[in-house]
């Protein structure tokens, strides 16, 4: 079904970019060979201007790849200690415009204050079993982040894990958090705060499996929307029940709205066993048909340069596969399946667990950051950079190795933390226990950007 990302693939001739350094540089390169590749052609069989089109196609094609600058990244360990690093969020937690990052790791919930990353313990065993996921968002507006987080976490237990909290801000933030336990579903597994109509929003948390289900079959997964402000008459809406049943539903991301009032509302890209799902949670209306149909554990979204969008994926679940797909519209609902639009970027992730896309090198478009968490086999772990090799996305590479083995990746965001306009990588470590600040400072890469 896939197909494999060779290097003749990211050498494809491609539509040549206008802009700046790249024509200049390719008619330098084009001047150079030009004498030669006349001399030859006057001898060679096959049509002159064929031969032309090929070898001027590939000379520009190489002087377009040439132009993006080299990432350059320095390593910032935040915390050398930490146990699991289950799940990473970026939010600004005391309201001094800087973002700060937030983890909940196996038995505390933390935060690390920018710019000089403290550490604060926010909530403390708060379930018998490890904390996995954490969402954290302004909602009101005060400009300081509300916070939840899953617990519980044991994917054996389909009847009885899970836990869902909101924790209560202190005055002093950096005090203790006062958690209030919601109703929630088996395998608590990821969640973000979602925005809807007229400004709501509201928490929507994805299990992993099923009530009840066994080896990944049985009943579908609840995905559950939970109101924002929570009240004590408040009951969880579930949100997908009008889809065929889902499972593994191992992650989920947000595709933000484009306009105001209705069109603001966000939908949710679903990474399952049945392949990628988009959900329009708050209107609890599904987007048929599926937007792909191959088993995936991650997913994110992103756009290449010229608006057009694709999905990301790590197939399947803690898979050694980093794929895209292709929208055929600048649309992530347009209605058609992405699965014939399938490029494989790499087979060779060990177990893929972090995937983030931004404009890491100021191209206009999105680059994609994969992790991979590593196994029991003792391989290498670490972070990679893609970016397309084409104008159409169907070609990518290998752009840059951004962790040498030092980050077994559980997690992984990417956000420009210290306001200089380049977007850096946030990433925690399960066997490594480590979380790491990668600065982006590539010459040349984004010019700052308004919040
Ligand atoms: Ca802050
Ligand atoms: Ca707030
Ligand atoms: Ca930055």
């Amino acid at each position: 079904m896939g197909r494999k990302l060779t290097l003749d693939e990211g050498c494809a001739p491609a539509t040549v970019s206008r802009r700046g350094g790249s024509v200049s540089g390719a008619l330098i390169l084009h001047r150079t060979f030009r004498n030669s590749v006349f001399r030859w052609v006057s001898h060679h069989p096959m049509s002159s201007l064929r031969i032309l089109v090929i070898v001027a196609a590939a000379i520009l094609q190489a002087a377009r790849a040439a132009e993006l600058p080299a990432l350059r990244v320095r390593a910032q360990t935040i915390d050398p200690a930490i146990q699991i690093g289950y799940g990473l969020a970026i939010a600004d937690v005391d309201g001094d415009r800087k973002d700060d990052v937030l983890l909940a790791d196996a038995k505390q919930i933390v935060w690390y204050r920018a710019p000089n990353w403290e550490k604060f313990v926010m909530a403390e065993n708060l379930t018998p079993k490890d904390n996995v996921c954490i969402a954290a968002r302004d909602l009101d507006g005060d400009g300081k982040a509300e916070v939840a987080v899953g617990a519980e976490w044991n994917p054996a237990d389909t009847v009885n894990s899970g836990a869902v909290f909101l924790l209560d801000a202190p005055a002093d933030r950096t005090k203790r958090w006062t958690p209030r336990k919601l109703p929630h579903e088996p395998t608590t597994h990821r969640m973000h705060f979602v925005r809807g109509a007229e400004r709501s929003y509201s928490l929507v948390v994805l299990p992993l499996h099923g009530r009840g289900n066994k080896n990944g079959e049985g009943e579908g997964v609840q995905v559950l929307g939970y109101e924002w402000p929570w009240r004590q008459n408040s009951r969880p809406e579930p949100l997908i029940s009008n889809l065929p049943p889902l499972h593994l539903t191992h992650n989920f991301d947000l595709v933000q709205g484009t306009g105001q009032g209705a069109q603001s509302v966000e939908t949710l890209l679903l990474a399952t066993k049945e392949g990628v799902r988009s959900i329009d949670a708050p209107a609890n209306r599904a987007v048929p048909p599926p937007v792909t149909s191959i088993n995936a554990g991650e997913v994110r979204r992103g756009a290449l340069p010229g608006g057009t969008r694709f999905v990301t994926t790590i197939e399947p679940m803690h898979g050694n596969e980093l794929v895209v797909y292709r929208a055929s519209t600048t649309q992530y609902s347009s209605g058609d399946d992405w699965t014939t639009r399938r490029t494989v970027l790499d087979d060779k992730l060990v177990q893929g667990h972090g995937l983030a896309t931004g404009d890491l090198l100021g191209t206009g478009g999105d680059q994609i950051v994969a992790g991979w968490r590593g196994g029991p086999g003792g391989a290498k772990v670490g972070i990679k950079l893609y970016v397309p090799a084409d104008a159409h996305g169907e070609a990518w590479k290998m752009h840059a190795l951004v962790d040498d083995n030092t980050m077994a990746c559980e997690d992984l965001k990417v956000a420009d933390l210290n306001g200089d306009g380049r977007l850096d990588i946030i990433a925690a470590g399960r066997a490594t226990k480590n979380v790491i600040i990668y600065w982006n400072e590539t010459e040349g890469a984004a010019a700052p950007k308004k919040k």
